[in-house]
């Protein structure tokens, strides 16, 4: 390559540079907005108050200062750190065949439970060794959610999804809560968690949308494994954010909120550029 031209490749670069710090200057702006309102705000159903302000918290798209946001409380998705291989089957079930779902469900299981024995459709460390992957299952919860790529059905597809369909990314919180937030769940996330129909989850998330919630509290019973004592209502202190100027790189960020503390919030992930992220 000439001179020239190479001079043209790092001024682009270099442009390129700007403008994605631009934005995450823009981005971190909005994020403190939502953190604040999230913590003097107050919560109800699928929604945080603050005087006139009202934010969704289920995921929906808003528009804060010109960009694109999404709030999701933890709580709307499957938090891995109580792993429910039953849960975990039924949400993989909406995405793959239910074959690998049977096989994922469980390698994940053995991949977490402390022993070397074998589920069904599982594999412990003796498979591990046996298929040369040069590591083993950890065999105690899961630290990154890039983890599950390790297991050996897992697909990039099925991880990551893409624009128009969900992927596990979307759906999973490493830790997480060990309750589901009905008002907030992510529709995949309700159908499998309170073992519903896709017709069923259809319409509690669009009495949900029309904020109808004497509507719900008819179909829901007042105890489910999936709420526990919570009630069916309850957030979680962790929130998923993502916030985007258009056809521009998402950033992901994970809060957890701790009030009571000198500092009030955590940011437990910054994922900027978050490159392999669709907007769902
Ligand atoms: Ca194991």
């Amino acid at each position: 390559m000439s001179l020239s031209g190479q001079a043209r490749n790092k001024l682009q670069e270099i442009q390129r540079q700007q403008t994605a710090w631009q934005h995450e200057l823009a981005y971190r702006s909005v994020l403190q907005h939502v953190i604040h309102i999230l913590l003097a705000g107050e919560t109800a159903y699928n929604r945080v108050r603050l005087d006139k302000l009202q934010i969704p918290i289920d995921g929906q798209t808003v528009t804060i200062k010109g960009l694109d946001v999404q709030i999701q409380d933890g709580a709307g998705l499957m938090g891995l750190g109580w792993y429910r291989a039953d849960w975990m089957n039924r949400l993989l079930r909406q995405l793959t065949s239910p074959k690998n779902a049977n096989r994922i469900s469980d390698e994940l299981a053995d991949w977490i439970d402390a022993d070397s024995i074998r589920r069904r459709n599982g594999m412990e460390a003796a498979g591990y060794l046996a298929a040369n992957k040069g590591y083993l299952p950890r065999n105690a919860a899961i630290r990154t959610l890039d983890e599950l790529l390790e297991l050996p059905s897992m697909t990039a597809e099925l991880y990551n999804g893409n624009a128009e369909r969900f992927g596990l990314r979307d759906l999973l919180l490493v830790g997480g809560t060990d309750h589901i937030n009905v008002a907030t769940a992510v529709a995949p996330v309700l159908q499998a968690a309170l073992d519903l129909s896709a017709q069923q989850t259809q319409k509690i998330i669009s009495i949900r949308q029309h904020q109808n919630w004497a509507q719900l509290a008819k179909l829901l019973p007042e105890y489910h494994e999936a709420y526990g004592d919570y009630g069916p209502y309850t957030p979680s202190n962790v929130y998923r954010i993502n916030i985007r100027k258009k056809n521009a790189a998402v950033l992901t960020a994970i809060i957890r909120l701790t009030p009571n503390k000198p500092t009030p919030y955590e940011i437990v992930i910054w994922d900027y550029p978050d490159n392999e992220r669709g907007w769902i």
